[in-house]
């Protein structure tokens, strides 16, 4: 309900929200919250997640009215009594005050999707889906479909009454996807084997990262619905290499600390600009359609303590490199925090993966569904290149271009990287962008 709707029957009043009574929970990890200072909630809308070893479970808000402060984040341990958030209640009238309190949490957590399922399906066996239909399913579910960019309601489940599992979304996911003339698997069958790892010495089980075991949804997806070719490449970057040494801070006159891979951003919305069909997704193959994008989200590799993450440099192509080299520190120290809000991580045009800071040539990186390509950076070495009769010691940049060969041409991906050289070369375009 719209709580400015109905101001006149209504009053406010100062709250706090508390975690309630989450049984077997305690001293458990925030891993979602899921909403923010100056939000209008209404009752039932989920404030935050909390995992333990076992399960997940969303605590949704008891009440109608606008979050003044919320008083937790993601990586926090709650348990029953700590603070969620203060807001102002909209209360109907003096005498249902009561009605809203502390009574009406506790049981709210694990009933609310139960009652979902009653109302929303009250008889059928299945299946829908005309998706402004509620699908039920459980917190933990709810939050897989989330984390995946998935609408739940658009989902049959397979459960009773139409109740969705966590398998339903894959099957949904990998239907979307695989809309080819031939289905392939995409979870592959695991192999046992006969013997276990215990059998041949002392071994540790430990749990996966969050975010690895979510990424690997993806990167199975990638490695088995795209054909992948990768070339490889180097560009001379020695020019760049003097021009980004010489760049220096005009107020303190001390050296400006900008990465190769700021340049790299540039030089690649560059080549995208003249390439188009790397700046697109296949998402309707049966019908011969592809989208061509016509912003420039760079995508960017980043190495957490909690696994890869890729988020956006969006609009790369209206922004100068000082600007990149900034949000390229900003973004990754979002992410290395767990601050950056999901949606970041959607959205791109294509994606770069720098080794570079860390050391290594060539790879095979693998593509970024529902991106058509990714650029593999290694590190810069000097190295001697034979040219006009005589070497000369030039500063070489390993590249190594995944590309989706249904879409992509290797001999398109060679004139890719060409003009990629060209533009990291000597005549750097870039060189104006700083
Ligand atoms: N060649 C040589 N040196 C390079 C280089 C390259 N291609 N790229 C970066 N460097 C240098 C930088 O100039 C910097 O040197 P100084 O310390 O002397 O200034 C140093 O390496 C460290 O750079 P960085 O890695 O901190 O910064 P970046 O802008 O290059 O990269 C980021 C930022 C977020 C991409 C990086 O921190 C990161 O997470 N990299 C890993 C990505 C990854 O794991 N990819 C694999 C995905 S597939 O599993």
């Amino acid at each position: 309900m719209a709580i400015n709707q109905c101001q006149q029957n209504y009053k406010m009043s100062n709250k706090e929200i508390k975690v309630p009574n989450i049984g077997e929970f305690k001293e458990v990890e925030v891993i979602e919250v899921l909403v923010s200072d100056g939000q209008s909630l209404s009752k039932n809308d989920s404030l935050i997640t909390i995992e333990s070893d076992k399960s997940s479970v969303e605590i949704p808000s008891s009440v109608n009215g606008k979050i003044k402060s919320v008083k937790i984040k993601v990586g926090d341990k709650v348990s029953q009594g700590d603070l969620i958030l203060t807001l102002e209640e909209s209360i109907e009238e003096e005498k249902n005050i009561e009605k809203e309190t502390i009574k009406e949490v506790e049981p709210v957590i694990n009933q609310k999707y139960e009652e979902k399922i009653e109302k929303v399906n009250p008889s059928q066996n299945l299946i829908k889906k005309d998706n402004s239909e509620l699908s039920s399913a459980s917190p933990k579910v709810r939050k897989f479909a989330r984390e995946l960019g998935v609408n739940i309601n658009e989902i049959a489940g397979s459960e009773r009454q139409g109740r969705v599992v966590e398998d339903d979304i894959k099957n949904f996911i990998s239907n979307k996807i695989n809309k080819t003339p031939d289905k392939i698997e995409t979870h592959p069958k695991k192999i046992v084997s006969e013997f276990s790892h215990s059998d041949f010495g002392e071994i540790e089980i430990k749990d996966m990262p969050r975010v690895k075991k979510l990424a690997s949804t993806y990167l199975v997806n990638s490695w088995t619905t795209i054909p992948h070719v990768t070339n490889h490449d180097e560009a001379d970057i020695t020019e760049m290499e003097d021009f980004r040494a010489s760049l220096t801070d005009m107020y303190t006159g001390e050296r400006k600390k900008i990465t190769p891979l700021a340049f790299i951003i540039k030089a690649l919305v560059a080549s995208l600009k003249k390439f188009p069909s790397f700046n697109s997704s296949i998402d309707d193959i049966e019908n011969g359609k592809i989208t061509i994008k016509k912003y420039f989200h760079v995508g960017i590799a980043v190495d957490t303590p909690h696994g890869l993450m890729v988020p956006k440099i969006r609009n790369a192509d209206n922004k100068n490199i000082s600007y990149i080299s900034n949000e390229l520190k900003t973004v990754s120290d979002q992410c290395r925090n767990l601050k950056i809000d999901k949606k970041e991580f959607f959205g791109g045009s294509m994606t770069i993966t720098s080794l570079g800071g860390i050391g290594g040539s060539f790879f095979t990186p693998i593509i970024n569904y529902p991106e058509v390509a990714i650029l593999g950076v290694g590190k810069a070495q000097k190295k001697q290149i034979f040219i006009n009769g005589k070497f000369e010691t030039r500063t070489m940049l390993p590249l190594s271009l995944s590309y989706d060969h249904r879409i992509i041409d290797g001999a398109e991906a060679a004139r890719f990287n060409n003009d990629l050289k060209e533009n990291l070369g000597k005549n750097f375009a870039y060189k104006l962008a700083v």
